[in-house]
C-alpha cells in the first residue's frame, strides 16, 4: 500500500514542530518548500525509501522493529525503528543530542500519504500525494 512515489501537498502546524525542533526561522521558510518527494519499496519487512528535496537526496534502507540512524535534513541524529500496526507504520526515533523522542507515523488516507510528527507535545502533519 505504501509503495510508490509520494510528493508532499501541503502541511500542517509544520512551522510550529520545526520550531519546537530547534529549528531556526530561516531553515524553517526553506523546509516548508522543500518539495520533498519519498519513494518507498517496500519487500515482507524490508523498505527502501528514496528521499529527494531541495536540500538533498537520500537512500534509506530498514527493517521493521529494527532499529537505524537516520539523520535529519538539519543535520539531527536520531536512532530509532519503524513497525507496523495494521494499515500504519509507526515511528519512534530518539534524538542523539538531547535524548528527546520524535514520533511519526505514516498512513494511507483517501489515496494520500498522511505522516504525522511528535516532538515534545507538537503535532504536525504532511500530507503527500502519489505520483
Ligand atoms: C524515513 O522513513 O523517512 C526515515 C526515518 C524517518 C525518521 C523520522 C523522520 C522525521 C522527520 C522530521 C523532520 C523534521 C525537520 C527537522
Amino acid at each position: 500500500a505504501f509503495n510508490g512515489t509520494w510528493k508532499v501537498d501541503h502541511s500542517e502546524n509544520y512551522d510550529k514542530f520545526m520550531e519546537q525542533m530547534g529549528i531556526n526561522v530561516m531553515k524553517r521558510k526553506l523546509a516548508e518548500h522543500d518539495n520533498l518527494k519519498i519513494t518507498i519499496e517496500q519487500d515482507g519487512n524490508n523498505f527502501h525509501l528514496k528521499e529527494s528535496s531541495t536540500f538533498r537526496t537520500k537512500d534509506i534502507d530498514f527493517t521493521l522493529g529494527v532499529q537505524f540512524d537516520y539523520t535529519l535534513a538539519d543535520g539531527t541524529e536520531v536512532s530509532g525503528t519503524w513497525e507496523l500496526e495494521g494499515e500504519k507504520m509507526n515511528g519512534k526515533f530518539t534524538r542523539k543530542d538531547n535524548s528527546k523522542v520524535l514520533t511519526t507515523t505514516r498512513s494511507i488516507v483517501g489515496g494520500d500519504l498522511v505522516q504525522t510528527y511528535n516532538y515534545d507535545g507538537v503535532d504536525a502533519k504532511r500530507v503527500f500525494k502519489k505520483q
